[in-house]
């Protein structure tokens, strides 16, 4: 009998050791050591000996049980590190991934970037002013004087118990702030963001962006004018536009101009955003007035220079076929995500 049990633990080792899977170890767990298991039936039989011999085929039988035992242990830690292991790399490469949402520049901050580089390249400074300002910068110093009709044109917002104090109305009240800090000869642009309390409509709006333009120096000419503002609207466009020059009122220059651009929205055909003329206002500019140059500590006599302020909101409308201005300052991220 001791000889069968040998056997049987021989043949149980190999067939244990065969297993791949856990459910193939369960199985050969019931065919050895379950109830009606083939070790078992041979224990059963262990009362049937004689008496000398049952002792030691009992205890030879029961150190089998044991060391099976002990090697299924084994074996299904084995199997079961596998199964784990094999899950943990289960990745799917083909899968589609975790998309994160990416930031990207406003439309209005590329086209002033842009137009940075084009004037940078032209040997202007690039300076930033306070959004809020004083009437003085605002109006006084460009030669508006309180009361003066011009004030309505670009009507702003002014703060409550602060008087003297509104948000600037456009990009101009840089101008002599620029020609205090540096001096002359000074050739600066200066953009950024305007206010103004008017009704908005697909080409206005009470926030939006210019790009103010200042050169002064001696013998400035409105040819000087015409060239940088060519420059500009070419670098940026990239492609050579209808431009119409026509006078234009503004109190700080002398002569004024307003240059309209041929509306690219419709080809010049009409539409909303031309108010059906074909043409869209976008410069206002000029020769700087004296009253300026004097209010900047200068002799006018001296120093001349030019002006321009560009609605740099227009502009990028313009450039990239936008048919309503409100839409830039929407947040609507389907709008947005198309730059
Ligand atoms: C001015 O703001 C003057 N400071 C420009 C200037 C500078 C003239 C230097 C002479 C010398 P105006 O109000 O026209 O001018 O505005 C200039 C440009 O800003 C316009 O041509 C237009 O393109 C844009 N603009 C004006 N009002 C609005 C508005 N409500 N919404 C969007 N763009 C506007």
């Amino acid at each position: 009998m001791k000889d069968q049990l040998t056997k049987l633990k021989d043949q149980a080792v190999k067939e244990f050791k065969k297993s791949n899977v856990l459910d193939d170890l369960k199985k050969l767990q019931t065919k050895y050591l379950g109830r009606k298991g083939e070790l078992t039936k041979v224990l059963r039989q262990v009362k049937d000996l004689a008496e000398a011999e049952r002792p030691k085929i009992g205890q030879y039988a029961n150190q089998i049980k044991g060391e099976l035992e002990v090697l299924i242990k084994d074996i299904e830690y084995e199997l079961k590190q596998k199964s784990g292991a094999q899950k943990e790399e289960l990745i799917d490469v083909t899968l589609p991934g975790t998309k994160y949402q990416q930031g990207h520049l406003h439309p209005n901050t590329i086209v002033q970037r842009q137009l940075e580089e084009v004037f940078k390249n032209m040997g202007f400074m690039v300076l930033e002013g306070p959004e809020l300002e004083s009437e003085y910068y605002n109006f006084e110093a460009l030669n508006i004087p309180p009361s003066h009709p011009a004030r309505d044109i670009q009507d702003t917002f002014y703060i409550k118990n602060k008087p003297g104090l509104l948000m600037r109305a456009h990009t101009s009240n840089q101008q002599v702030r620029a020609i205090e800090k540096y001096g002359v000869p000074l050739r600066a642009v200066f953009p950024g963001r305007v206010f103004r309390n008017e009704a908005t409509d697909a080409s206005h709006e009470t926030t939006f962006y210019q790009l103010e333009g200042l050169m002064i120096d001696k013998d400035i000419s409105v040819t000087h004018l015409i060239a940088s503002m060519k420059a500009m609207l070419k670098g940026i466009l990239k492609k050579d536009v209808e431009v119409r020059l026509r006078p234009g009122y503004f109190p700080f220059v002398e002569p004024g101009f307003e240059v309209d651009v041929s509306c690219l929205i419709c080809g010049g055909q009409g539409c909303s955003v031309c108010k059906q003329t074909g043409w869209v206002e976008m410069v206002g500019s000029g020769l700087v007035h004296p009253n300026v140059i004097k209010a900047g500590g200068l002799d006018s006599k001296e120093w001349s220079g030019f002006a321009f302020g560009l609605g740099l909101t227009r502009l990028v409308m313009l450039k990239y076929g936008i048919d309503d201005i409100r839409l830039l300052q929407s947040g609507d991220l389907r709008f947005l995500n198309q730059f």
